[in-house]
């Protein structure tokens, strides 16, 4: 018999995604609630990290019965070896997202594409002097073919460290170095973890640990920083702006285009084309006021923080929204899209389009986008919603809200531009206690968890604590809906940052863009700590993930906790059934890299925490608590 899956009211804190699931009940319609429903109980080995399908010797499931598995790996292999295999997985997302933007960026230099371009040539300059490239007198494009092939060679085996340890404090990299935990080539590390994890090779579970945060920081400081930093290049550095979220940016009387995925390499397209007279005059001629495009997930981050582009949700309300009845179009490109949104799109008039790949979906609709014809492909498939517009069902559309406000395009330049010019004005906030500190609140929806409860709740609580709250992928809409993303909210904030956000027109918690762009806050950390002459270690910093999901959440949250950052996740991940494990990341790693992870499912708990931690650290630092 199939399973209940929980009441309406558990499931999420917010009105829009309580209306929709109740639609998607009435409707008959199967989302994430009811699956996860059948699929609980989850397999305990699983849950534990005991079980091992590395060889066909096995699959072997550890227990006090069974402690090894046929080849004599015991639990604390197993589960390092399953973990690190995770944090690959994790790397190799946010990675080969960052090696797409350098073959965009090599498009343009070979002329292949019209249609991406050199936006921010002073960005291009800057991060070329940066690695080292020779910028004075010489031609653009010459370099960004030095900056072209040096970031490709950041994903080969050549080097001996990637480009942006550049911006890494050197008591780091000595740390780093001493671990042997310095991170060489991405794509080395990933294959390394992958030979590292075959039967018969590393099993020694903390060696192999090593290994797995090597890799994760060949993401941070490698793949994730390069597809922030030439983003920016080609589409643009954010700057802050206002926009609006939640799925009252579905609008009834216009064709609605929803991008999700990650990469803006494809959203930005789609936009483009959605901006052409042509289509818009075909749109109108329909009887539509004009093609809406909104975001969902990390894509609709980037879109957001560059464009101001409303949105529709986070990764909880991908299925949600379609329910709503009047999105035409559903274009995504990769990571995170659940392969339910088909389904969902074909109980609709709703269209669904893959444009990548590697990322292909039964039941799609393909259209496979590359620099060379990106702008012409995008066009054909706002041309198709468009003409979706006339199949919707007006009788089945319920857009559940109104948009709340939120204010957007917090890059570390537009941070410093508005601080005057350099970060001394935050350092000294700092210094007077102003902002005890700052937390990184990052990731995902998880339908175990209250849709966006931690979310929101620890974000609140940091904030009346003085402590800045910066925030990144689907934590985003999270804190934008729960009125935490405009000036106003300085309301919820304690005295000092209030004081110091008032002065400045900004929120307490400031959108810092997509996964990817977590990288921009390892770049902030790193700026302060040689600012302060410091390792990362030692600032009043700290980074959590309440509600994350994914492999890519655990490599950022892993890479946080290798760089210094103590960090906090809602939920463990897989690996209790290792004590060794389980001690390394909740203690061990303090005194090899001085930070740890912590597991804590109550958001007061958590913020206090971070309070003591913010103190101690404090202290370390000559200041105030
Ligand atoms: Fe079993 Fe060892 Fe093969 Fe894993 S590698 S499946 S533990 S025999
Ligand atoms: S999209 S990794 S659900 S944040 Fe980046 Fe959201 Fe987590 Fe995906």
């Amino acid at each position: 018999m199939a399973k209940e899956p929980k009441p309406i009211e558990e499931l999420s804190i917010w009105d829009d995604a309580k209306a929709m699931i109740a639609k998607a009940r009435a409707e008959g319609i199967e989302t994430v609630h009811e699956r996860l429903a059948q699929q609980t109980p989850h397999c305990k080995f699983c849950e534990l990290g005991t079980t091992c399908r590395n060889c066909t010797m096995g699959p072997c499931r550890i227990s006090a019965k069974m402690p090894r598995g046929v080849c004599g790996a015991d639990a604390d292999v197993i589960v390092a070896r399953n973990f690190g295999r995770f944090i690959a997985g994790g790397s190799a997302g946010h990675s080969d997202h960052g090696r797409d933007l350098i073959e965009v960026l090599e498009a343009i230099i070979e002329g292949e594409t019209k249609d991406y371009k050199i936006t921010d040539e002073a960005k291009l300059k800057a991060l070329a002097a940066e690695t080292g490239i020779e910028v004075e007198g010489r031609e653009l494009k010459d370099v960004a073919t030095d900056v072209m092939e040096n970031f490709f060679a950041d994903f080969g085996s050549r080097k001996k460290e990637i480009s942006f340890l550049s911006r890494v404090p050197q008591k780091r990299k000595d740390i780093w170095a001493k671990l042997g935990m310095t991170p060489r080539g991405v794509d080395r590390e990933i294959a390394e973890m992958m030979h590292r994890t075959h039967m018969g090779c590393d099993n020694d579970a903390p060696n192999t640990m090593i290994h797995a945060a090597r890799t994760s920081l060949s993401d941070g400081w490698g793949g994730s920083m390069i597809g922030t930093e030439l983003s920016d290049v080609i589409f643009g550095t954010p700057t802050p702006k206002m926009s609006t979220a939640n799925l009252g940016v579905i609008k009834e009387d216009k064709v609605n285009i929803l991008v999700h995925g990650h990469n803006p390499v494809v959203s930005e397209m789609i936009l483009a084309a959605a901006r052409d007279p042509e289509l818009v005059e075909k749109a109108e001629k329909l009887g539509a006021k004009g093609i809406n495009v909104a975001g969902l997930c990390c894509t609709g981050n980037e879109l957001l923080m560059r464009q101001g582009i409303p949105m529709a949700g986070n990764h909880l309300m991908t299925e949600l929204a379609i329910i709503t009845g009047a999105v035409e179009a559903v274009v995504v490109d990769y990571q995170c899209i659940m392969p339910s949104l088909v389904q969902i799109a074909g109980c609709y008039h709703t269209k669904f389009i893959d444009t990548a790949n590697k990322a292909r979906f039964s039941g799609a609709i393909h259209f496979d986008i590359e620099p060379h014809n990106a702008l012409q492909q995008a066009k054909e498939i706002v041309n198709l919603a468009i003409e979706g517009f006339a199949e919707r069902d007006a009788g089945r559309v319920d857009i559940p809200c109104e948009p709340v406000e939120i204010m957007t395009g917090f890059s570390n330049e537009a941070v410093i531009a508005a601080l005057g010019g350099s970060l001394d004005p935050l350092v000294q906030a700092i210094a007077a206690g102003d902002i005890r500190g700052a937390v990184g609140i990052v990731g995902c929806n998880n339908p175990k968890i209250k849709q966006d409860s931690m979310n929101v709740e620890l974000a609140k609580e940091l904030i009346k604590k003085d402590i800045l709250v910066l925030v990144t992928g689907c934590v985003t809409t999270a804190a934008g809906k729960a009125g935490l993303l405009v000036p106003d909210a300085i309301e919820m904030a304690g005295p000092g940052l209030k004081k110091v956000c008032g002065a400045l027109g900004i929120p307490p918690v400031l959108h810092y863009g997509s996964c990817v762009d977590n990288a921009r806050i390892l770049q902030l950390c790193a700026a302060l700590a040689n600012a302060l002459n410091v390792d990362i270690s030692d600032l009043p910093v700290g980074a959590s993930s309440p509600e994350w999901y994914s492999e890519k959440a655990a490599a950022i949250g892993l890479y946080a906790v290798a760089s210094g950052i103590y960090t906090h996740l809602g939920h463990p991940p897989n690996i209790l059934g290792s004590e060794v494990v389980t001690d390394l990341a909740t203690s061990g790693l303090e005194d090899l890299v001085g930070a740890t992870f912590f597991i804590e499912p109550d958001m007061v708990k958590t913020a206090e925490m971070f309070d003591e931690r913010i103190k101690a650290k404090r202290k370390g630092l000559g200041l105030s608590e």
